[in-house]
């Protein structure tokens, strides 16, 4: 296959203003922060990714400013001029720096929309994609009473998302957790901790049993599959793991002790597409269900990860949202948007098969940094 020399990456740091102000179980955004990455080649490709981490590192330690100083001192360095055959030889060139998969996988996911337009595919197809359509779902954020959630969760049901994740933590979880249900006893409903419990919380977790949940998303911390196997013992519902996962071998210990049922994955999370290819057929293998997760991505991070999410074993919903969920104005052309079945559409025209509205992308640019 030809080679692809990185002859120029650019950096740029967006931040977009979101339309509400979203919540987790430790912090606040107004904004969506994001190193956006363009690769040209030799012959005048340009490829797009997106680093997924946040303005704050509250998910993870990598934060927007953080992936910045990554890629400029250390990542960009290692393959600036230099030629890839495959996202393998990109993934060994990066080794020499440990950790930063979000950083990693900005440069990853640039790579594969080069690739994929090289070889004239879409990048579903160029990964063996097997849906033109991807099931999406609604994540809510912690609110602050019980009026307002159930205003806004009744807005994404009226929007058309057919299934809601809630964002749970102590002290705003299994009365929250109840009200929807009671409100609608049908919906597909999940929860989301974010890593805000601890193994003392076992017996209360185990009150969201009776609410029939898709799942409780990572309710223990990062570091701790051990707990989670605990955990899930003393649960019906089945666990599964967001934060705790970041590379396939992540994924096989974790199923080996039982410590989830299901695995959410973040292309970003997890260094890129080559890793959310081996989790996903890893489960795919012994029958784990997955997900594609989200972390508001604009919209060129949003296009891969419907990309990988036409892969056969996403076979539940994905926190893949229209970009009207989160921004007023997309910097894609064409923003995705929500079909009547509660699915975004796969792009299908070559690479990640989206265009940057330039205008928009440079009124939303703070910083930008040019290496060749
Ligand atoms: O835990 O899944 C999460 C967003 C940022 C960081 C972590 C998470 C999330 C979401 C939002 O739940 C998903 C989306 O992009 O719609
Ligand atoms: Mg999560």
């Amino acid at each position: 296959m030809a080679k692809m020399k990185f002859n120029r990456i650019t950096l740029r740091h967006v931040r977009m203003p979101f339309r509400h102000a979203f919540s987790t179980s430790r912090w606040t955004l107004t904004h969506k922060d994001a190193i956006l990455i363009e690769i040209a080649t030799e012959d005048g490709l340009k490829g797009w990714g997106e680093c997924v981490a946040l303005a704050y590192p509250d998910y993870c330690y990598e934060s927007t400013a953080i992936n910045a100083l990554v890629l400029r001192d250390y990542l960009i360095p290692l393959v600036l001029g230099q030629e890839f055959a495959d996202a393998q030889s990109l993934w060994e060139a990066l080794s020499p720096v440990a950790g930063h998969r979000m950083a990693k996988a900005g440069l990853e996911c640039a790579f594969w929309d080069l690739d994929a337009q090289m070889q004239g595919q879409s990048l579903s197809q160029r990964l063996g994609g097997t849906r033109t359509r991807v099931e999406t779902g609604a994540s809510v954020s912690v609110h602050d009473s019980p009026e307002a959630l159930l205003k806004t969760v009744a807005g994404y049901l009226q929007e058309g998302y057919k299934r809601i994740k809630l964002k749970i933590k102590p002290g705003k979880d299994v009365l929250e957790t109840a009200l929807i249900r009671n409100t609608w006893p049908d919906l597909m409903l999940q929860v989301d901790g974010n890593a805000s419990y601890n193994l003392e919380h076992a017996a209360h977790l185990a009150k969201l049993d009776e609410f029939g949940l898709l799942m409780i998303e990572q309710p223990l911390s990062n570091e701790d599959i051990i707990d989670h196997a605990q955990l899930q013992r003393n649960l019906r519902t089945a666990v599964c793991l967001d934060e705790s996962i970041l590379s396939a071998d992540d994924a096989r210990r974790a199923l080996s002790i039982e410590a989830c049922r299901i695995i959410n994955i973040k292309p970003g999370r997890v260094g890129g597409v080559r890793e959310s290819v081996r989790i996903h057929d890893l489960c795919l293998s012994q029958g784990v269900p997955v997900w594609m997760g989200g972390m508001f991505e604009t919209g060129i991070g949003r296009a891969l990860n419907v990309a990988v999410a036409s892969l056969p074993g996403f076979s539940l919903p994905g926190d893949i949202s229209a970009s009207s969920k989160y921004f007023e104005e997309d910097i894609i052309e064409l923003p995705f948007t929500l079909n009547e079945d509660s699915t975004l559409t796969v792009p299908t025209s070559p690479g990640l098969g989206v265009q940057i509205d330039t205008k928009r992308l440079d009124k939303y640019t703070i910083a930008r940094d040019v290496f060749q």
